[in-house]
């Protein structure tokens, strides 16, 4: 059985990857209106990813005999003055998600919880790829500026994205 201090904070986190899920389902509303489906389709991409984060939280709660129970998920933003304040917003979310789950890291240690730590391993390297990939956009979009062909040709390639 999990203790109650690791329940209480691993289901905020579980509000927080939902939350993660709901502010790219907005940016990637935002970029569909504007006609930008390839940053659309990256963004949704990573909502499915976030849901999927959640998703590995509450079966690992579940799988410590704990009863998770939900609160309410703030709403999102949902416009944004260019794709580079999008992004920076994403760059932003992801490193204050990554503070979180380091966070959650120390408490399990301070716990003695070993299987919490164990199971906090792949967030603290899965942190690592996130905040690499939306730091990467950011740089790309900051060295595009307003060129509507570099725009374009970030769309595209953000538009292979699977998933
Ligand atoms: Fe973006 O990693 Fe979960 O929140």
């Amino acid at each position: 059985m999990i203790s109650n201090t690791m329940l209480k904070e691993i289901t905020a986190q579980i509000n927080a990857e939902l939350y993660s899920a709901y502010l790219y389902l907005a940016m990637a509303s935002w970029f569909e209106n504007a006609n930008w489906g390839g940053f659309a389709k990256w963004l949704s991409a990573q909502a499915k990813e976030e849901m999927g984060h959640a998703l590995k939280f509450y079966k690992y709660l579940n799988d410590r005999g704990a009863h998770v129970t939900f609160d309410a998920i703030k709403a999102p933003q949902n416009e944004w003055k260019d794709p580079l304040d999008a992004f920076k917003a994403v760059a932003k979310h992801e490193a204050y998600i990554t503070a979180r789950i380091l966070k959650l890291s120390a408490l399990a240690t301070k716990e003695n919880d070993t299987a919490s730590q164990i199971f906090l391993q792949w967030f603290v390297t899965e942190q690592i790829e996130e905040e690499k990939h939306a730091d990467e956009i950011v740089r790309m979009l900051d060295l595009i500026k307003n060129s509507v062909h570099g725009l374009f040709m970030l769309n595209a390639q953000l538009g292979k994205r699977e998933g």
